[in-house]
């Protein structure tokens, strides 16, 4: 077991039992071009969190912790596209209009795939997931039932939108979750900083929260 120097109190798992979910770190979100630039953000506070986002991948993987990515993706004939969410506000390009990375959101096209340095190691596991939680309309929650796992790391943007829906999505269906600060961020800090003390106040009402340092500087405890 291991033993996390968490908030608002210490996080405890077995490598066995857990999955690193990284969710959306795909060049939609992250990179000039896509989504969340048509949405009218500045995507370059996301980008910042790749290196930390890639020590944590390389932590799981170096301790056997499952990993698994998402990505947020609709099918190219956008039938799986509510229209509610297709004419959503007033972005410069709709999802599945063509922008400078291929089809906005959609499944297969170059803005779609996960950043570089994040990319999935043979095996590893990715979920193409049309809505902002990772166990809506997704096999996630069959797959982590099946390989028996009880705890979730969480990673991943934006930490307001996609994994703070996700974290609740998981505590709900009874999953112990840990958020890494730092691993995470949204395109206004301000949220960043409410999300994470939202989740973790009244006792961890959602879950836990620890900065990438606490994760390394963990002891192992029988
Ligand atoms: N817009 C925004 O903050 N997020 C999303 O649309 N999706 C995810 O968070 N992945």
């Amino acid at each position: 077991m291991i033993n996390v120097a968490a908030t608002p109190f210490a996080y405890t798992f077995d490598p066995a039992k857990t999955a690193l979910i990284v969710i959306d770190m795909q060049r939609d979100f992250v990179e000039p071009g896509g989504f969340g630039e048509t949405l009218g953000n500045d995507v370059s506070l996301l980008a910042a969190i790749v290196p930390t986002v890639r020590a944590l991948l390389d932590w799981c993987r170096a301790n056997g912790v499952l990993v698994v990515h998402t990505r947020e993706a609709h099918r190219a004939d956008l039938a799986d596209c509510p229209e509610a969410k297709r004419l959503r506000g007033n972005p410069k390009l709709r999802i599945g209009d063509e922008g400078p990375m291929g089809r906005i959101l959609i499944d297969g096209e170059p803005g779609n795939d996960i950043v570089a340095a994040l990319a999935p190691t043979p095996g590893e596991i990715v979920i193409v997931k049309p809505g902002k939680g990772a166990f809506y309309a997704t096999s996630l929650g069959e797959i982590l039932r099946l390989k028996g796992i009880t705890h979730l790391l969480f990673a991943g943007v934006t930490t307001e939108v996609c994994v703070q829906t996700t974290m609740r999505e998981a505590n709900d269906r009874g999953y112990e979750c840990l958020l890494i600060e730092d691993a995470t961020e949204s395109y206004f800090p301000e949220f960043k900083r409410a999300a994470i003390e939202m989740i973790r106040a009244q006792g961890a009402i959602v879950g836990w929260t620890a900065p990438m340092a606490a994760l390394r500087s963990a002891t192992v405890v029988i």
